[in-house]
């Protein structure tokens, strides 16, 4: 049955009315009978409601429900605490409400402005992510970069507080739509009606994750209809995942409530991959580099020079690897930049930043041109720190040869024949420290928890500094046949249903900052990937 409240909200829907009903049923599970206006509000669909001002959003459509006394907005209860100090007061929900159907142009957020011909194919494929395959059809494989996802010339956000309203809605019901596949959720507004007892599903960005003294692990979970405090007993199954809960990740849980507030957590369900039977492949051979901090006193040169001997065909290649190269990955930190951290002047052997790129165009230009090199930044290079950050600027890329292609932090981009994700892994940071048995030896599993969560970096606030942009580039939503990180400086690899992970280490030794911090590089090996079988080995060339 439906409510009438409900009724009038999908006849006031701009868009096409039956998406919103398949959305709103999606989100159903088998003990709802009546489904009323907070369903309809909680359809991932509903959220894209935007304002009469050309596209940008007025109001989330939650504030419609003006006279629940009850029901804070999502902004309310998350902003606070997440964007630095927003510059004015939000807008005041009820005055910007225009009524159903009688708002003179109530309109979707521009499906236009962000995308291009090619973002609009990612997005078609992203809606259903969990029903491809990773097969990619077995045509005749092109050399040339195809692009799926960047920020690269599409960065709109001011850092406005309801930028950041809108970022965290866009996250939340990204990953929400991945977890509804796998779960019927119902708002956790709904909680406080007549269902304690019940087994029953919620889905939710956590608020806060903290340790009660009897050990249980207490969640703050939030939906766009409302929190609620979620328990995981002590020693329960799945007790190790839910250890390694983090701030602002969205997550799923199954249980009951006492429909008062608070609800016992049964079962952990992660947006995680699903695992493959088969793994993706495609053809001819890639190096993976990051973090090769040109103009760093610690730039390993010598190394770097029998590397490119080596893929120059001059040294010894008794598998034939060099020849079956055809592109260079390189994900982030080129060069060492200047300014990014305290006393840096010290340690730069070239002191200005476009003669550091100068450099760094000289010692690719030697990579033989056959080889196709794509260039993503990273918290050194010359481009904005927060992320997604994007390519690099034009003034810079002239310094190249043809041969290289600049993408941005992330970029989700076909290579090879396959699909690769690049992120620098500023996030790895954030991770190491919040997750247990996370460590910077093993990079490789920091990327696990990334593909976990399907957030390459899921904890907001601390040392990446996020972009509210319209949409929220860093969920990961297509399933990559390769993930490439960089950023720690070690080296680490391994394979995760069906995802090729790899941490490409660097080529600056140990500096002085990381002796004190005890952190052990490993310099001047570069993983290499034969697409035709995912085989991956080190290459050493220290
Ligand atoms: O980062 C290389 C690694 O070293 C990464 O794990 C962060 C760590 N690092 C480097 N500099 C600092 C400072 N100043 N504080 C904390 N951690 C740091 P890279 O991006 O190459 O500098
Ligand atoms: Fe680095
Ligand atoms: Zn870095």
């Amino acid at each position: 049955m439906i409510d009438p409240e409900a009724l009038e909200l999908i006849a006031s829907y701009p868009g096409p009315c039956e998406e919103l009903v398949e959305g709103v049923i999606a989100g159903l599970d088998r003990s709802t009978l009546v489904v009323g206006a907070p369903e309809v509000r909680c359809c991932p669909r509903w959220a894209v409601v935007a304002g009469d001002d050309g596209g940008s959003p007025r109001r989330m459509p939650l504030d419609l429900k003006r006279h629940d006394p009850f029901r804070r907005p999502l902004s309310e209860q998350s902003i606070p605490r997440r964007p630095p100090s927003p510059a004015g007061p939000p807008t005041p929900p009820s005055s910007a409400i225009p009524p159903p159907r009688m708002g003179a142009s109530v309109t979707f957020e521009p499906p236009g402005d962000l995308e291009v011909p090619h973002s609009a194919a990612a997005r078609s494929e992203a809606v259903s992510p969990l029903r491809w395959d990773g097969a990619l059809p077995k045509a005749p494989v092109s050399s040339s970069l195809e692009g799926l996802t960047d920020i690269t010339g599409r960065s709109t956000c001011v850092g406005e507080y309801r930028d950041f309203v809108r970022y965290f809605r866009d996250r939340y019901s990204k990953i929400r739509e991945i977890l509804s596949a796998r779960m019927n959720a119902r708002p956790i507004e709904s909680l406080r009606r007549g269902v304690a007892g019940r087994e029953i599903s919620i889905i939710g960005m956590v608020m806060d994750v903290r340790t009660s003294a009897k050990g249980n692990r207490v969640v703050e979970l939030e939906d766009p209809t409302g929190t609620v405090t979620v328990i995981f007993s002590k020693g329960a199954p799945g007790s190790e995942e839910v250890g390694t809960i983090v701030p602002d990740e969205v997550i799923g849980v199954t249980g009951t409530t006492d429909g008062k507030g608070r609800f016992f957590a049964k079962t952990l369900v992660q947006p995680d991959l699903q695992a493959r039977s088969s793994i993706a492949t495609g053809e001819g051979g890639a190096l993976l580099l990051s973090d090769v901090h040109v103009g760093s006193t610690y730039f390993m040169e010598e190394a770097w020079e029998r590397f490119i001997g080596w893929i120059r065909g001059e040294a010894d290649d008794p598998l034939g690897i060099a020849s079956n190269v055809r592109y260079a990955v390189i994900a982030g930190d080129l060069v060492d930049g200047i300014g990014i951290y305290p006393g840096q002047e010290g340690d730069l052997a070239i002191k200005d930043v476009v003669e550091q790129y100068g450099r760094a165009a000289e010692l690719l230009s030697e990579i033989p041109e056959r080889i196709k090199v794509v260039l993503s930044p990273g918290n050194h290079d010359m481009v904005r720190q927060a992320e997604p950050q994007p390519a690099l600027p034009d003034s810079l890329r002239d310094l190249f040869k043809k041969n290289v292609t600049f993408v941005g932090n992330p970029a989700a981009f076909r290579l090879g024949g396959v699909e690769w994700l690049v992120y620098h892994g500023r996030s790895i940071d954030d991770l190491v420290p919040k997750i247990p048995g996370l460590s910077y030896a093993e990079p490789q599993k920091a990327m696990v928890e990334m593909l976990k969560r399907r957030h390459l970096s899921p904890i907001y606030g601390s040392r990446v500094s996020i972009a509210p942009e319209v949409e929220d580039h860093l969920v990961i939503q297509r399933q990559p046949a390769i993930l490439h990180c960089g950023h720690v400086h070690t080296v680490g690899m391994t394979r995760y249903k069906g995802v090729t992970a790899i941490n490409s280490g660097t080529w600056q030794g140990q500096t002085d900052f990381q002796k004190k911090m005890n952190i052990q590089p490993t310099p001047a090996i570069v993983p290499y990937i034969d697409l035709s079988t995912m085989r991956a080995r080190r290459l050493i060339f220290d």
